[in-house]
């Protein structure tokens, strides 16, 4: 399998994030995807190629314009306050806190566009998220040019980041903005699969309203787990996007004797939707030994997660999504896209 890669993901290295009331060092790191580079290389997975450039114009097909604006400009913001250490916002506009003035201040601009202090913007992270996109959009061009499945190895991930906030980790929506170029290149239908621990929040409020994205998330119940707003089992997706949305709040310790059955049934759903193509936000987070989950899935059943989805038959593009157990998350993500070639 062919994977895209590009180093600019190093410019993007938050010093800290807040967790369990302190600040710790960010679980979203560099060696995260450095370590799936090396699983690819270590296991002969196939060719890897660095992205191409795609502008702005895919990114605006997704994301609020004003939105994009303020992750290009937030940086220097921050800089001309004075300030040269990450930027993380600190006020949201919750119930009954006016939304429809746009801050033109660098803390009111950083609360209004996020849902979360998971999103440390640094000097080099509007590069870095730029690239990850051009990851994803480039691992399309090569499955629609080959007609072969890939791996757009990601980071920042991107999958809690809507049209118009980011939080938990997340900017640009990289699997959202490929599957809409797709739709945009002549797909008449595309399927979303997200495996990461936490629910696609921002996948899903993307494609809501619409019928022609079908979104299926297996992720730790948001009674219980982060992100908590949204993830539930009754978000069936509205208007012409009803039906078309699939939520698997599964229980805190999950493993492959509940996951797998889960993860059967949102096959079938796929299998009956018929798409195109299938993205697979591929998050290995549900690992037993992940620092920050509570499902327990091991190695080998990631080989059983990569059959089940190779089993449908549809040209699929990976897009790396979480994972921070970080001795093991090429061998799990690398274990995916191993189990679906044994079956593809
Ligand atoms: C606040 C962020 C809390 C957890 C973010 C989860 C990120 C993730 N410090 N999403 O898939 O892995
Ligand atoms: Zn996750």
């Amino acid at each position: 399998m062919l994977t895209i890669y590009s180093d600019d993901h190093h410019l993007h290295h938050g010093n800290a994030e807040l967790i369990d009331g302190t600040l710790k060092p960010c679980f979203e790191m560099p060696s995260r995807a450095d370590m799936v580079l090396q699983r690819v290389r270590q296991t002969g997975l196939g060719d890897i190629i660095a992205p191409s450039e795609h502008g702005l114009e895919p990114l605006l097909r997704v994301h609020d314009a004003g939105y994009v604006r303020f992750l290009e400009q937030a940086w220097s913001l921050w800089q001309a306050e004075g300030r040269n250490h990450d930027a993380l916002p600190l006020v949201w506009p919750v119930r009954g806190l006016r939304t429809d003035r746009i801050p033109q201040d660098i803390d009111g601009l950083m609360g209004y566009y996020s849902f979360d202090a998971g999103v440390p913007i640094t000097a080099g992270t509007w590069q870095a998220i730029r690239s990850s996109a051009n990851v994803a959009l480039s691992g399309l061009d090569a499955m629609l040019a080959s007609g072969r499945s890939t791996f757009a190895l990601c980071r920042p991930p991107g999958h809690h980041a809507a049209a118009d906030y980011m939080g938990g980790y997340c900017y640009l929506n990289n699997a959202a903005i490929a599957a809409q170029a797709m739709l945009d290149k002549g797909a008449k239908r595309v399927a979303i699969l997200d495996v990461d621990y936490h629910h696609g929040n921002g996948t899903q409020s993307i494609f809501y309203g619409r019928g022609d994205v079908q979104f299926l998330s297996l992720h730790g119940d948001p009674l219980v787990e982060y992100p908590y707003f949204l993830g539930y089992a009754d978000e069936a997706g509205t208007g012409a996007g009803l039906g078309f949305n699939h939520n698997y709040p599964l229980a805190h310790g999950t493993d492959w004797s509940h996951y797998g059955p889960a993860l059967a049934d949102a096959c079938g759903k796929i299998a009956a939707y018929a798409p195109d193509a299938l993205v697979v936000s591929l998050g290995v987070d549900t690992f037993e030994q992940d620092p920050i989950s509570r499902f327990k899935l091991k190695n080998a059943d990631y080989l059983r997660m990569g059959e089940a989805i190779g089993a449908l038959g549809l040209p699929t593009l990976f897009v790396m999504e979480g994972g921070y157990a970080v001795e093991d998350i090429g061998v799990n993500a690398v274990n995916v896209l191993s189990g679906f070639e044994s079956v593809a």
